[in-house]
C-alpha cells in the first residue's frame, strides 16, 4: 500500500516536472529592440509573442517613455541612450504612446 502511494506519487510529480520544464522550452522567448529616434518608434510597429521582452532604448536628447494606451505598463522616463525593457504578457494592452509627447504611437502585435 505505502509502495504503491510512492509510486504513485512520484508518477504524478514527474509528470508535472516534465509539463512544467517543457512549456519554457516549447518555445523560446526572444528580446527585441525597439529605438526611439527623431521622436518615434522604430520599428512602430513590432511582432511579439507572449514571454518575450522588449527594449526600449532612448536615441534622443530629450527624454521619453513608451506608456500603454490604458496606462496599464509604462516604462516612465527613458533617458538619452538608456533603455528599459518590459516582459509581454498574454493579457497587456499594445498600443502605447509616449507620454510627454502624446502623438508618439507605437504598437506591439501577436504573431
Ligand atoms: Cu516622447
Amino acid at each position: 500500500m505505502k509502495k504503491h502511494i510512492l509510486k504513485l506519487w512520484f508518477r504524478n510529480n514527474v509528470a508535472a516536472l516534465v509539463a512544467t520544464l517543457s512549456i519554457p522550452l516549447s518555445f523560446a522567448a526572444e528580446t527585441h529592440t525597439v529605438e526611439i529616434t527623431n521622436f518615434q518608434y522604430k520599428p512602430s510597429v513590432l511582432v511579439i509573442q507572449p514571454g518575450d521582452k522588449v527594449t526600449f532604448i532612448n536615441r534622443d536628447i530629450v527624454p521619453h517613455t513608451a506608456t500603454a494606451n490604458d496606462n496599464s505598463w509604462d516604462t516612465r522616463h527613458i533617458e538619452k541612450d538608456q533603455s528599459i525593457t518590459i516582459e509581454v504578457r498574454q493579457e497587456m494592452t499594445l498600443a502605447y504612446y509616449c507620454f510627454y509627447h502624446r502623438n508618439m504611437k507605437g504598437e506591439l502585435q501577436y504573431k
